[in-house]
């Protein structure tokens, strides 16, 4: 039931409810030098609510920009935001200086707490009255320094459970940033829908990840569901899969979010280290091919927990875990959500065929004053721009982002389709597909790829890839071209820009 209180603060619920349900002593978060306990994190967390109430004015409603790498620090600021009533705007470490004053623009932000690691950008930001209050670099006028001198108690603004808690900023693969706010209630039905139904953590589980804090990915898989759940989570920067498998063996990590890029080079190391703590793994971002899946199965035993979830919706809205996993496709509606499949008209369409994914539930769109809301929700559905096909059975397939169908020569061809085809072949680590534009078949199918180290990057090699995916798909879909890239064009949260190799060769 995704009924709450009038009265909901998500930053009380998290702590205060929980530390109700599960004592204070429990290990809340860890960074790989220090633990805080539920009662520690409340602590720190409090007096920091002191100082943006007492010290820096801010009231509820206010937004305050939040910015630095992952840290215990970085989770009590967002959760001090919200106990405060204020509205956290966490941005990720690779936003540069002009795509923070649009930001800053457009969310009205006149506060920010910062990592000193991270000020550089954020002070060169041309943002007029930004009050930037710095963390983790001891001066007197240092946010901890500050927090370290308040009372250990505060009391949560009796925010309203539609009071915005946060706004997310996406670009989505292209395009001007798009802010998206949620609730207080959105941010604990993300808990009790995806967390509670599918995932279903316990108090004793340790959570660690990829995700930074500023994709919501990162925030309810490494803050919001563990705190739900009294689990602990591990909250250090983003160092790259071979450290993600050590900090997985050194801290006995029992439930994982990340992507499949990085489950697909976690695979290289696996050997090296002891993952079996490994009770829960969590995919998403990004299309998880069925290959990889049973790739990650075979070598853990592991059920890899597929989903699609978007900033717009806050998380993950399909899903499914344990036996209910189809290695291919992305699942069933998670509880409380309900998705179809529709026509350009809106309509549902047949099992079986292609169409836009739609989806309603206790989360959904609301962009700040921005006309692509129109677009966004229709109906009361959200569409998310992924074209799918549910099955007889129910599940749902993607089967490419909108934007990725590739038109040649009157043939519909779903780009990720020829990207799990060359997948298959043991040379390609990672594989792009798109349609360059061709005056003569509108487009044409062209692979850009990654290969393992130490596969020569030659005509035959290519000659020889080609020759495999014909054999794998019929050979309409199958790559005219093929280009080697060191490494494919990436937004800040993973995502592959497809758009950047649609137009040649990459700049
Ligand atoms: O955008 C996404 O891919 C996503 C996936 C899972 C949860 C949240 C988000 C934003």
């Amino acid at each position: 039931d995704m009924r709450y209180p009038d009265r909901l603060n998500c930053g009380a619920e998290l702590l205060d409810t929980t530390i109700g349900r599960f004592g204070a002593d429990r290990t809340a978060v860890l960074d790989g030098t220090r633990a805080w306990s539920y009662g520690e994190l409340r602590e720190h967390v409090d007096r920091i609510a002191h100082v943006l109430t007492d010290d820096l004015g801010v009231v509820p409603g206010n937004r305050v920009l939040l910015r630095g790498p992952t840290t215990p620090h970085l989770a009590a600021c967002w959760l001090a935001v919200m106990k405060a009533g204020a509205v956290a705007v966490t941005v990720l470490a690779a936003q540069r200086p002009h795509e923070l004053a649009t930001i800053c623009e457009l969310a009205r932000i006149r506060h920010a707490l910062c990592d000193i690691r991270a000020l550089d950008d954020l002070a060169k930001a041309p943002v007029a009255s930004l009050r930037i209050t710095p963390y983790g670099g001891g001066a007197p006028d240092d946010l901890l320094h500050l927090a370290a001198g308040k009372p250990p108690f505060y009391a949560a603004v009796a925010t309203s459970a539609d009071d915005v808690a946060l706004i997310a900023f996406t670009s989505g693969t292209t395009g001007r940033p798009k802010g998206c706010a949620h609730f207080h209630r959105d941010v604990l039905a993300i808990a009790d829908t995806f967390s509670a139904r599918v995932l279903r953590p316990r108090p004793d589980d340790v959570f660690a990840g990829s995700p930074p804090l500023g994709f919501t990915f990162g925030l309810g898989g490494l803050v919001v569901f563990p705190l739900r759940a009294g689990a602990s989570t591990l909250l250090t920067e983003w160092g790259g899969p071979e450290k993600l498998l050590r900090d997985v063996q050194r801290h006995r990590v029992s439930v994982l979010f990340t992507a499949p890029t990085a489950y697909r080079a976690m695979l290289e190391g696996l050997g090296a280290y002891d993952v079996s703590s490994l009770r829960r793994c969590v995919s998403a971002g990004e299309h998880l091919p069925a290959e990889l899946w049973h790739a990650w199965h075979e070598a853990t035993g592991l059920r890899v927990i597929n989903g699609i979830g978007a900033t717009e919706m806050l998380h993950i809205f399909v899903s499914a875990a344990d036996d209910a996993v189809r290695p291919g496709t992305t699942g069933l509606p998670v509880p409380g959500f309900e998705a179809r499949v529709v026509g350009a008209d809106g309509r549902p369409v047949p099992d079986g065929e292609p169409g836009l994914l739609a989806v309603r539930g206790p989360t959904g769109c609301r962009y700040l004053a921005d006309e692509r809301q129109r677009d966004y929700v229709r109906d009361g559905w959200n569409l998310t721009g992924d074209t799918y096909v549910r099955d007889a059975d129910g599940y749902f397939r993607f089967v490419a982002r909108a934007d990725d169908m590739i038109v040649s020569a009157g043939y519909n061809i779903a780009g990720p389709e020829v990207e799990e085809a060359l997948l298959r072949h043991p040379d390609i680590l990672e594989a792009a597909v798109v349609g360059r534009p061709d005056a003569r078949r509108g487009a044409v199918v062209v692979a850009h790829v990654v290969l393992r180290e130490g596969v020569p990057r030659t005509e035959e090699t290519a000659a020889a890839l080609r020759e495999f995916t014909k054999k794998e798909i019929v050979p309409y879909k199958c790559p005219r071209e093929i280009v080697f890239l060191e490494a494919l064009p990436r937004t800040p949260t993973g995502k592959v820009q497809r758009f950047r190799l649609r137009t040649g060769p990459l700049q």
